[in-house]
Protein backbone atom coordinates (compact mmCIF):
# COMPACT_ATOMS: atom_id res chain seq x y z
CA UNK A 1 0.00 0.00 0.00
CA UNK A 2 2.59 2.49 0.72
CA UNK A 3 4.19 1.67 -2.81
CA UNK A 4 1.04 2.61 -4.46
CA UNK A 5 0.93 5.68 -2.44
CA UNK A 6 4.53 6.44 -3.38
CA UNK A 7 3.56 5.88 -6.90
CA UNK A 8 0.71 8.27 -7.02
CA UNK A 9 2.91 10.81 -5.67
CA UNK A 10 5.15 10.67 -9.75
CA UNK A 11 2.84 12.78 -11.36
CA UNK A 12 2.48 15.48 -14.09
CA UNK A 13 0.22 17.46 -12.41
CA UNK A 14 1.62 17.96 -7.98
CA UNK A 15 -1.83 17.43 -5.45
CA UNK A 16 -3.87 14.89 -8.19
CA UNK A 17 -2.74 11.71 -10.31
CA UNK A 18 -1.91 12.07 -14.03
CA UNK A 19 0.72 9.89 -15.68
CA UNK A 20 -0.09 9.91 -19.18
CA UNK A 21 2.28 7.42 -21.80
CA UNK A 22 5.60 8.51 -22.12
CA UNK A 23 5.83 11.77 -19.90
CA UNK A 24 8.65 12.86 -17.89
CA UNK A 25 5.90 11.36 -14.98
CA UNK A 26 5.65 8.00 -16.52
CA UNK A 27 9.28 8.05 -17.32
CA UNK A 28 10.45 8.46 -13.44
CA UNK A 29 7.06 5.92 -12.87
CA UNK A 30 8.85 3.22 -14.71
CA UNK A 31 12.23 4.02 -12.84
CA UNK A 32 10.53 2.95 -9.81
CA UNK A 33 9.07 0.56 -10.92
CA UNK A 34 12.12 -1.28 -12.15
CA UNK A 35 13.95 -0.66 -8.60
CA UNK A 36 11.27 -2.21 -6.97
CA UNK A 37 11.37 -5.15 -9.53
CA UNK A 38 15.40 -5.44 -8.54
CA UNK A 39 14.51 -5.20 -4.91
CA UNK A 40 12.21 -8.21 -5.46
CA UNK A 41 15.13 -10.21 -7.09
CA UNK A 42 14.18 -9.97 -10.06
CA UNK A 43 16.46 -8.72 -13.59
CA UNK A 44 15.21 -6.00 -15.21
CA UNK A 45 14.99 -4.57 -18.65
CA UNK A 46 13.04 -1.51 -20.98
CA UNK A 47 11.95 -2.42 -23.94
CA UNK A 48 11.55 0.21 -27.07
CA UNK A 49 7.64 0.68 -25.97
CA UNK A 50 8.76 1.68 -22.52
CA UNK A 51 7.25 -1.58 -20.92
CA UNK A 52 9.39 -2.51 -17.92
CA UNK A 53 9.85 -5.75 -17.43
CA UNK A 54 11.00 -7.86 -14.30
CA UNK A 55 11.67 -11.75 -15.22
CA UNK A 56 12.53 -14.16 -11.72
CA UNK A 57 14.13 -17.19 -13.39
CA UNK A 58 12.48 -20.41 -13.06
CA UNK A 59 14.48 -23.87 -12.01
CA UNK A 60 15.38 -23.87 -15.54
CA UNK A 61 16.81 -20.67 -16.90
CA UNK A 62 15.09 -19.31 -20.19
CA UNK A 63 12.08 -20.98 -19.19
CA UNK A 64 8.36 -20.08 -20.28
CA UNK A 65 7.34 -17.41 -18.14
CA UNK A 66 3.97 -16.64 -16.29
CA UNK A 67 3.32 -12.80 -17.14
CA UNK A 68 1.72 -10.71 -14.52
CA UNK A 69 0.96 -7.46 -15.66
CA UNK A 70 -0.90 -4.21 -15.88
CA UNK A 71 -0.92 -0.36 -16.68
CA UNK A 72 1.05 3.06 -14.79
CA UNK A 73 -0.04 5.09 -17.35
CA UNK A 74 -3.24 6.54 -15.64
CA UNK A 75 -6.05 8.88 -16.89
CA UNK A 76 -6.56 12.44 -15.83
CA UNK A 77 -7.23 13.61 -11.95
CA UNK A 78 -7.20 9.35 -11.96
CA UNK A 79 -7.08 7.11 -8.36
CA UNK A 80 -4.17 5.42 -7.24
CA UNK A 81 -5.10 1.52 -8.10
CA UNK A 82 -6.16 1.62 -11.68
CA UNK A 83 -3.43 -0.33 -13.38
CA UNK A 84 -0.71 -0.16 -10.67
CA UNK A 85 -2.57 -2.27 -8.18
CA UNK A 86 -1.34 -4.80 -10.95
CA UNK A 87 1.73 -3.86 -11.25
CA UNK A 88 2.71 -3.37 -7.39
CA UNK A 89 0.96 -6.97 -6.65
CA UNK A 90 3.08 -8.90 -9.41
CA UNK A 91 6.11 -7.69 -7.61
CA UNK A 92 5.25 -8.30 -4.28
CA UNK A 93 3.72 -11.97 -6.09
CA UNK A 94 7.32 -12.25 -7.31
CA UNK A 95 9.57 -11.39 -4.22
CA UNK A 96 7.07 -13.96 -1.82
CA UNK A 97 8.33 -16.63 -4.26
CA UNK A 98 11.80 -15.39 -4.68
CA UNK A 99 12.01 -15.19 -0.99
CA UNK A 100 10.92 -18.40 0.04
CA UNK A 101 13.18 -20.19 -2.60
CA UNK A 102 10.02 -21.05 -4.74
CA UNK A 103 11.75 -23.55 -7.82
CA UNK A 104 9.28 -23.01 -10.05
CA UNK A 105 9.34 -25.13 -13.51
CA UNK A 106 8.33 -21.17 -15.60
CA UNK A 107 9.91 -17.98 -14.49
CA UNK A 108 7.81 -15.60 -13.43
CA UNK A 109 7.59 -12.13 -15.10
CA UNK A 110 5.87 -8.93 -14.05
CA UNK A 111 5.46 -5.86 -16.80
CA UNK A 112 4.39 -2.48 -16.31
CA UNK A 113 2.35 -1.44 -19.46
CA UNK A 114 2.59 2.62 -19.88
CA UNK A 115 -0.39 2.82 -22.57
CA UNK A 116 -3.80 1.27 -21.37
CA UNK A 117 -5.61 4.25 -20.99
CA UNK A 118 -4.97 6.02 -24.56
CA UNK A 119 -5.01 9.51 -22.97
CA UNK A 120 -1.96 10.99 -24.43
CA UNK A 121 -2.43 9.76 -28.35
CA UNK A 122 -5.02 8.50 -30.10
CA UNK A 123 -4.35 5.09 -29.90
CA UNK A 124 -4.95 1.76 -28.12
CA UNK A 125 -2.81 -0.11 -25.97
CA UNK A 126 0.21 0.35 -27.70
CA UNK A 127 2.62 -1.02 -25.06
CA UNK A 128 0.89 -4.27 -24.72
CA UNK A 129 0.10 -5.12 -28.24
CA UNK A 130 3.80 -4.64 -28.90
CA UNK A 131 4.31 -7.73 -27.08
CA UNK A 132 1.57 -9.28 -29.63
CA UNK A 133 3.69 -8.21 -32.27
CA UNK A 134 0.54 -6.46 -33.70
CA UNK A 135 1.16 -2.99 -33.41
CA UNK A 136 2.04 -1.56 -37.31
CA UNK A 137 4.96 1.42 -37.36
CA UNK A 138 2.18 3.90 -38.84
CA UNK A 139 0.17 3.71 -35.31
CA UNK A 140 3.57 5.52 -33.62
CA UNK A 141 2.82 8.55 -36.36
CA UNK A 142 -0.20 9.50 -33.88
CA UNK A 143 0.36 12.98 -32.60
CA UNK A 144 -1.16 14.14 -29.03
CA UNK A 145 -2.90 17.51 -28.24
CA UNK A 146 0.81 19.49 -29.16
CA UNK A 147 1.73 17.30 -32.49
CA UNK A 148 4.00 15.42 -30.55
CA UNK A 149 4.21 12.03 -32.12
CA UNK A 150 4.18 8.41 -30.22
CA UNK A 151 7.96 8.28 -32.13
CA UNK A 152 8.98 11.33 -31.20
CA UNK A 153 7.65 11.18 -27.54
CA UNK A 154 9.17 8.01 -27.13
CA UNK A 155 13.03 9.40 -28.99
CA UNK A 156 12.56 11.51 -26.04
CA UNK A 157 12.78 9.32 -23.49
CA UNK A 158 15.91 7.44 -25.41
CA UNK A 159 14.07 4.79 -27.34
CA UNK A 160 14.27 4.37 -30.62
CA UNK A 161 10.56 3.32 -32.69
CA UNK A 162 12.41 0.88 -34.85
CA UNK A 163 12.72 -1.01 -32.01
CA UNK A 164 9.25 -1.86 -32.30
CA UNK A 165 9.72 -5.43 -33.65
CA UNK A 166 11.96 -6.39 -31.19
CA UNK A 167 9.38 -5.96 -28.67
CA UNK A 168 7.19 -8.99 -29.99
CA UNK A 169 7.76 -11.86 -27.70
CA UNK A 170 7.93 -15.01 -29.14
CA UNK A 171 4.84 -16.97 -28.63
CA UNK A 172 6.72 -20.34 -26.36
CA UNK A 173 8.61 -17.59 -24.35
CA UNK A 174 5.11 -16.91 -22.62
CA UNK A 175 2.89 -19.58 -20.67
CA UNK A 176 0.11 -17.70 -19.25
CA UNK A 177 -0.96 -14.16 -18.44
CA UNK A 178 -2.43 -12.68 -15.75
CA UNK A 179 -3.81 -8.99 -14.55
CA UNK A 180 -5.05 -8.08 -10.74
CA UNK A 181 -7.19 -5.00 -11.46
CA UNK A 182 -9.78 -3.32 -9.49
CA UNK A 183 -13.12 -3.91 -10.19
CA UNK A 184 -14.02 -0.54 -10.84
CA UNK A 185 -17.62 -1.24 -10.47
CA UNK A 186 -20.01 -2.21 -7.48
CA UNK A 187 -20.62 -5.72 -7.56
CA UNK A 188 -17.94 -7.19 -5.39
CA UNK A 189 -18.79 -4.51 -2.70
CA UNK A 190 -22.68 -5.36 -3.18
CA UNK A 191 -21.86 -8.97 -1.83
CA UNK A 192 -19.32 -8.57 0.53
CA UNK A 193 -16.31 -10.39 -1.44
CA UNK A 194 -12.76 -9.30 -2.35
CA UNK A 195 -12.07 -10.86 -5.33
CA UNK A 196 -13.34 -12.48 -8.62
CA UNK A 197 -12.04 -14.05 -11.85
CA UNK A 198 -12.86 -12.05 -14.91
CA UNK A 199 -14.69 -14.00 -17.94
CA UNK A 200 -14.79 -11.86 -20.32
CA UNK A 201 -13.98 -7.76 -21.18
CA UNK A 202 -16.34 -5.92 -23.11
CA UNK A 203 -15.58 -5.25 -26.60
CA UNK A 204 -15.41 -1.03 -27.50
CA UNK A 205 -15.04 1.19 -30.27
CA UNK A 206 -13.45 5.22 -29.83
CA UNK A 207 -14.90 7.63 -32.18
CA UNK A 208 -13.03 11.77 -32.64
CA UNK A 209 -15.93 13.59 -34.13
CA UNK A 210 -15.32 17.16 -35.66
CA UNK A 211 -18.15 19.37 -36.35
CA UNK A 212 -17.78 22.30 -38.35
CA UNK A 213 -20.05 25.38 -38.33
CA UNK A 214 -19.22 28.80 -39.19
CA UNK A 215 -17.83 31.19 -36.14
CA UNK A 216 -19.62 34.40 -36.01
CA UNK A 217 -20.16 37.86 -33.84
CA UNK A 218 -22.26 36.51 -31.31
CA UNK A 219 -23.76 39.85 -31.14
CA UNK A 220 -24.91 40.19 -34.72
CA UNK A 221 -25.73 36.91 -36.43
CA UNK A 222 -29.31 36.23 -36.09
CA UNK A 223 -30.45 32.99 -34.61
CA UNK A 224 -31.53 31.69 -37.84
CA UNK A 225 -28.57 32.64 -39.76
CA UNK A 226 -26.19 30.79 -37.48
CA UNK A 227 -24.19 27.79 -37.74
CA UNK A 228 -23.40 27.13 -34.50
CA UNK A 229 -21.42 24.22 -34.15
CA UNK A 230 -21.20 23.93 -30.52
CA UNK A 231 -25.20 24.05 -30.39
CA UNK A 232 -25.06 21.31 -33.15
CA UNK A 233 -23.01 19.18 -30.87
CA UNK A 234 -24.68 19.63 -27.29
CA UNK A 235 -28.06 17.93 -29.83
CA UNK A 236 -25.28 14.96 -30.81
CA UNK A 237 -24.16 14.41 -27.31
CA UNK A 238 -27.92 13.90 -26.29
CA UNK A 239 -28.72 11.65 -29.11
CA UNK A 240 -25.55 9.30 -28.69
CA UNK A 241 -26.75 9.23 -25.03
CA UNK A 242 -29.72 8.34 -26.26
CA UNK A 243 -28.81 5.83 -28.28
CA UNK A 244 -26.75 4.34 -25.60
CA UNK A 245 -29.63 4.42 -22.89
CA UNK A 246 -31.90 1.98 -25.49
CA UNK A 247 -29.14 -0.61 -25.57
CA UNK A 248 -30.34 -1.69 -21.63
CA UNK A 249 -27.68 -2.91 -19.96
CA UNK A 250 -25.53 -4.38 -22.81
CA UNK A 251 -24.78 -1.08 -23.85
CA UNK A 252 -22.63 1.68 -22.61
CA UNK A 253 -22.03 5.58 -24.67
CA UNK A 254 -20.08 8.01 -23.53
CA UNK A 255 -18.73 11.64 -24.72
CA UNK A 256 -15.50 11.92 -22.60
CA UNK A 257 -13.88 15.23 -24.01
CA UNK A 258 -15.21 17.61 -25.74
CA UNK A 259 -13.38 21.15 -27.43
CA UNK A 260 -14.89 24.33 -28.50
CA UNK A 261 -13.23 26.69 -30.70
CA UNK A 262 -12.40 29.43 -30.97
CA UNK A 263 -13.77 28.97 -27.67
CA UNK A 264 -14.68 33.13 -26.63
CA UNK A 265 -17.71 34.40 -24.94
CA UNK A 266 -18.79 36.66 -28.12
CA UNK A 267 -18.08 34.30 -30.49
CA UNK A 268 -20.41 32.00 -32.18
CA UNK A 269 -18.27 28.42 -32.25
CA UNK A 270 -16.85 27.51 -35.17
CA UNK A 271 -15.82 24.18 -34.34
CA UNK A 272 -16.08 21.56 -31.80
CA UNK A 273 -13.99 18.23 -31.01
CA UNK A 274 -15.87 15.47 -29.29
CA UNK A 275 -15.01 12.11 -28.55
CA UNK A 276 -17.33 8.80 -28.61
CA UNK A 277 -16.44 5.86 -26.32
CA UNK A 278 -19.03 2.83 -27.07
CA UNK A 279 -18.83 -0.58 -25.59
CA UNK A 280 -20.71 -3.50 -25.21
CA UNK A 281 -19.82 -7.37 -23.94
CA UNK A 282 -21.34 -8.01 -27.85
CA UNK A 283 -20.10 -7.10 -30.60
CA UNK A 284 -22.98 -6.88 -32.69
CA UNK A 285 -25.13 -4.36 -30.13
CA UNK A 286 -22.07 -2.53 -30.15
CA UNK A 287 -21.41 -1.98 -34.13
CA UNK A 288 -25.03 -1.72 -34.76
CA UNK A 289 -24.99 1.46 -31.69
CA UNK A 290 -22.22 2.65 -33.60
CA UNK A 291 -24.09 2.77 -37.08
CA UNK A 292 -26.82 4.17 -35.24
CA UNK A 293 -24.59 6.97 -34.04
CA UNK A 294 -23.21 7.81 -37.18
CA UNK A 295 -26.71 8.26 -38.87
CA UNK A 296 -27.51 10.38 -35.47
CA UNK A 297 -24.92 12.86 -36.11
CA UNK A 298 -24.96 12.84 -39.55
CA UNK A 299 -28.58 13.83 -39.49
CA UNK A 300 -28.22 16.47 -36.31
CA UNK A 301 -25.33 18.05 -38.81
CA UNK A 302 -27.85 18.41 -41.82
CA UNK A 303 -30.34 20.01 -40.14
CA UNK A 304 -28.24 22.33 -38.74
CA UNK A 305 -26.07 23.29 -41.84
CA UNK A 306 -22.77 22.47 -40.13
CA UNK A 307 -20.19 19.66 -41.60
CA UNK A 308 -18.89 16.43 -39.64
CA UNK A 309 -16.42 14.18 -39.65
CA UNK A 310 -16.07 11.19 -37.68
CA UNK A 311 -13.45 8.65 -37.45
CA UNK A 312 -13.16 5.44 -35.75
CA UNK A 313 -9.25 5.35 -34.22
CA UNK A 314 -9.97 2.38 -31.76
CA UNK A 315 -11.42 -0.69 -31.90
CA UNK A 316 -11.68 -3.98 -29.82
CA UNK A 317 -13.51 -6.81 -29.91
CA UNK A 318 -15.24 -8.19 -27.04
CA UNK A 319 -12.91 -11.01 -25.64
CA UNK A 320 -13.23 -13.93 -23.35
CA UNK A 321 -10.57 -14.99 -21.06
CA UNK A 322 -8.85 -18.52 -21.24
CA UNK A 323 -11.43 -20.83 -19.12
CA UNK A 324 -8.15 -23.09 -17.82
CA UNK A 325 -6.52 -19.83 -16.48
CA UNK A 326 -10.22 -18.33 -15.00
CA UNK A 327 -10.78 -22.01 -13.61
CA UNK A 328 -7.19 -21.91 -11.69
CA UNK A 329 -7.67 -18.21 -10.48
CA UNK A 330 -11.16 -19.31 -9.02
CA UNK A 331 -9.56 -22.00 -7.27
CA UNK A 332 -6.86 -20.00 -6.31
CA UNK A 333 -9.47 -17.41 -4.92
CA UNK A 334 -11.43 -20.33 -2.73
CA UNK A 335 -8.26 -21.34 -1.80
CA UNK A 336 -7.85 -18.13 0.58
CA UNK A 337 -11.03 -18.35 1.82
CA UNK A 338 -13.18 -16.03 -0.30
CA UNK A 339 -15.82 -16.70 -2.82
CA UNK A 340 -15.02 -17.61 -6.18
CA UNK A 341 -17.37 -15.24 -7.70
CA UNK A 342 -16.56 -14.36 -11.94
CA UNK A 343 -17.76 -11.14 -12.88
CA UNK A 344 -17.16 -9.90 -16.56
CA UNK A 345 -15.46 -6.48 -17.38
CA UNK A 346 -17.10 -3.29 -18.17
CA UNK A 347 -13.88 -1.30 -18.62
CA UNK A 348 -11.17 -2.12 -21.17
CA UNK A 349 -7.60 -3.61 -19.96
CA UNK A 350 -4.62 -4.58 -21.12
CA UNK A 351 -5.50 -8.27 -21.09
CA UNK A 352 -7.60 -7.82 -24.27
CA UNK A 353 -4.20 -7.57 -25.77
CA UNK A 354 -1.89 -10.73 -24.60
CA UNK A 355 -5.10 -12.65 -24.72
CA UNK A 356 -5.05 -12.38 -28.83
CA UNK A 357 -1.62 -14.36 -28.13
CA UNK A 358 -1.43 -15.95 -25.06
CA UNK A 359 -3.85 -17.71 -22.51
CA UNK A 360 -4.61 -14.60 -20.31
CA UNK A 361 -6.95 -14.31 -17.44
CA UNK A 362 -7.85 -11.22 -15.22
CA UNK A 363 -8.68 -11.12 -11.08
CA UNK A 364 -10.72 -8.31 -10.05
CA UNK A 365 -10.27 -6.87 -6.53
CA UNK A 366 -12.85 -4.77 -4.61
CA UNK A 367 -12.79 -0.99 -4.65
CA UNK A 368 -15.21 1.06 -2.21
CA UNK A 369 -18.39 2.18 -4.40
CA UNK A 370 -17.27 0.80 -7.45
CA UNK A 371 -15.88 4.45 -7.83
CA UNK A 372 -13.09 4.53 -10.23
CA UNK A 373 -11.08 6.98 -12.79
CA UNK A 374 -11.66 9.14 -9.82
CA UNK A 375 -9.21 10.27 -6.68
CA UNK A 376 -11.77 8.89 -4.17
CA UNK A 377 -10.92 5.40 -5.55
CA UNK A 378 -10.08 3.26 -3.18
CA UNK A 379 -9.50 -0.18 -1.56
CA UNK A 380 -8.74 -1.71 1.80
CA UNK A 381 -4.74 -3.14 2.79
CA UNK A 382 -7.06 -6.34 3.64
CA UNK A 383 -8.40 -7.10 0.18
CA UNK A 384 -4.70 -5.96 -1.26
CA UNK A 385 -3.18 -8.50 0.72
CA UNK A 386 -5.84 -11.36 0.07
CA UNK A 387 -5.18 -10.61 -3.73
CA UNK A 388 -1.96 -10.78 -3.59
CA UNK A 389 -1.72 -14.33 -1.34
CA UNK A 390 -4.93 -15.61 -4.10
CA UNK A 391 -2.02 -13.80 -7.21
CA UNK A 392 0.75 -16.72 -5.84
CA UNK A 393 -1.92 -19.55 -5.42
CA UNK A 394 -2.92 -19.09 -8.72
CA UNK A 395 1.17 -18.37 -9.84
CA UNK A 396 1.69 -22.17 -8.41
CA UNK A 397 -1.47 -23.82 -9.82
CA UNK A 398 -0.48 -22.47 -12.94
CA UNK A 399 3.26 -23.12 -12.70
CA UNK A 400 2.15 -27.24 -12.25
CA UNK A 401 -0.75 -27.23 -15.01
CA UNK A 402 0.74 -25.34 -17.57
O1 LIG B 1 -11.26 2.83 -20.70
C1 LIG B 1 -11.05 1.78 -20.11
O2 LIG B 1 -11.88 0.92 -20.06
C2 LIG B 1 -9.74 1.56 -19.44
O3 LIG B 1 -9.79 2.14 -18.16
N1 LIG B 1 -8.69 2.14 -20.22
MN1 LIG C 1 -7.04 -0.03 -15.90
MN1 LIG D 1 -8.59 2.93 -16.49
Amino acid sequence: MARLEALAGITETPGSLTRRFLTPAHASAMEQVAAWMREAGMSVRIDAMANVIGRLEGETPGAPAILIGSHIDTVIDAGKYDGNLGVIAGIEAADALAAEGARLRHAVEVVAFGDEEGVRFPSHLLSSRSLTGTVRGKELEACDADGVSVKAALAALGHAADGLKQCARKEREIAAYLEVHIEQGPVLQAKGQPLAAVTAINGAARMRVRVTGMAGHAGTVPMALRQDALAAAAQMVLEIERIGRKGGNRLVATVGRLEVRPSAPNVVPGEVLFTVDVRSPVDAVRRGAQERIAGALEKVAAERCVTLTAETYYEMAATAMDRRIVATVLEAIGAVGAEPLSLASGAGHDAMAIAQRWPAAMMFVRCKDGISHNPAESITREDADIAVRALIEAVRRLDRSL
